[in-house]
């Protein structure tokens, strides 16, 4: 029996164990899991005692807690020396292990969660974790300052152990000014997410070029200016005061008067008979045949648009978890314009050659500019509207974007996500 590894997609917990078994050659199998429906099983709660991910079923047994499991996979060679060289050097690799634990993995998490979307913001909370974890990475700067890596001359457990905790916090929100304080962390860090082992789990890591607030969460003043329509640039520099003024210190958003968003500018000055959320619901509860029947009959090709996206980078997505972690983030930065927009992202191909991200979307307006407002990412995809009136050809691949769960532009779907 190969071994399995139980995860929710794009854990940062699975991705120690996963570049452990890169390093290792330890093959492992990552069956499909969905959290929480699956996980509170009988026949989970057996393998996980709280029915928490990663677990990993073997031969003999389960392990559960991602760190012993590492640790497992870790062992499983001893040439590759993931566990260092000496009994010494072991002991140097588990301190490290505990520290990410105890004082990387908390603060980290509780700054990223609210801004994937898996935790309420809370202000004091997110405040006071940005300063734990200064502390943390000034503990690792000074251990870096004059190594290459953790432990001994060469990558081990405890380097992969922690860089795979700060994948989501160098991503996300670790801005360039918070990072200044840590030029050897961030050496270290890109060093270790650019070896092949690593990036055959995690993919590309782009350092935060901003931090990227949660929703509810005061913004943080962008340093790069693009060019603003006047609305946006009165609101900056309201972000501004909000700094100055000390308010934000005391986990007290400042009031904000929000100019109305352009689209319900739009929604007041040349009404639509067609309704978004009418659509949505006609979606949600009728066969995709009737809902595609409906939505041709009522669509306002005067007052929406609908685009197909597709990713440019698809060379780069070989692991179907990571994509799919990519889409949903996608999605999940789109829920300004929730109210103007609805669409359907499907991953297609093949694991381990190439995962194709496309999808098709409607929005208000003929413009793709206020998705590219509200989402920053809608920049890594090239975007094409659909013509009106609209072909039977595009109509088919709008169809089957929205609907197929088969397949799409003849390849298989691996996953899919709908924006509603
Ligand atoms: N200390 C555990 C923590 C595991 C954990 O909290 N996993 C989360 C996903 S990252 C989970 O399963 N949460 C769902 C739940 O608690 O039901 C480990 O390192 O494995």
């Amino acid at each position: 029996m190969a071994l399995k590894l139980w995860t929710n997609p794009a854990n940062f917990r699975a991705f120690k164990v996963l570049i452990a078994a890169e390093y290792n050659g330890v093959e492992l199998e990552v069956p499909e899991f969905n959290h929480p429906s699956d996980s509170k099983s009988p026949d989970f709660l057996a393998k996980s005692p709280l029915g928490r991910v990663p677990v990993l079923e073997t031969p003999q047994g389960s392990i559960f807690e991602s760190n012993a499991i590492a640790r497992y996979v870790a062992r499983m060679r001893r040439d590759t020396e993931l566990y260092g060289v000496s009994f010494f050097e072991s002991a140097q690799v588990d301190s490290w292990i505990d520290f990410c634990a105890h004082e990387i993995e908390l603060p980290a998490t509780i700054w990223c969660y609210p801004v994937i979307g898996y935790m309420p913001y809370n202000d004091a909370a997110v405040s006071k974790a940005k300063e734990d974890l200064k502390i943390a990475l000034g503990a690792l700067e000074k251990a870096l300052l004059h190594r290459t890596y953790l432990v001994g001359d060469k990558i081990t457990l405890a380097d992969i152990t922690v860089a795979s905790a700060l994948v989501y916090p160098m991503k996300l929100v670790v801005s360039p000014e918070y990072r200044k304080a840590f030029p050897c962390v961030t050496r270290w860090f890109t060093t270790c997410v650019n070896q092949p082992q690593f990036k055959a789990v995690i993919g590309t890591v782009e350092l935060a070029k901003e931090e990227m607030t949660a929703e509810g969460a005061p913004k943080a003043p962008k340093k790069e200016k693009k060019p603003q329509p006047a609305k946006k640039a009165k609101k900056k520099k309201e972000d501004k005061k909000e700094e100055d003024d000390g308010s934000r210190d005391l986990g007290m958003p400042a009031e904000e008067k929000k100019a109305p968003h352009p689209l319900a500018v739009m929604d007041k000055e040349a009404k639509s008979p067609f309704v978004g959320d009418t659509w949505k619901k006609i979606y949600s509860n009728n066969s995709y045949e009737e809902s595609m029947k409906q939505f041709w009959e009522i669509f306002d090709a005067e007052g929406w648009s609908l685009w197909i996206c597709r990713y440019k980078y698809n060379a780069e997505n070989t692991r179907l978890f990571m994509t799919s972690n990519l889409v949903g983030g996608f999605i999940q930065r789109s829920g300004e314009i929730r109210k103007w927009a609805f669409g359907c992202m499907q991953i297609t191909g093949e694991e381990g050659k190439e995962l194709i991200v496309s999808g098709a979307w409607l929005i208000r307006g003929q413009s793709i500019q206020p998705m590219v407002d509200a989402n920053d990412d809608a920049n890594w995809y090239d975007w094409v509207k659909v013509a009106t009136p609209v072909s039977d050809a595009d109509k088919a691949l709008v169809t089957e974007m929205w609907c197929s769960e088969t397949t799409v532009e003849g390849r298989p779907v691996l996953d899919g996500k709908v924006f509603k």
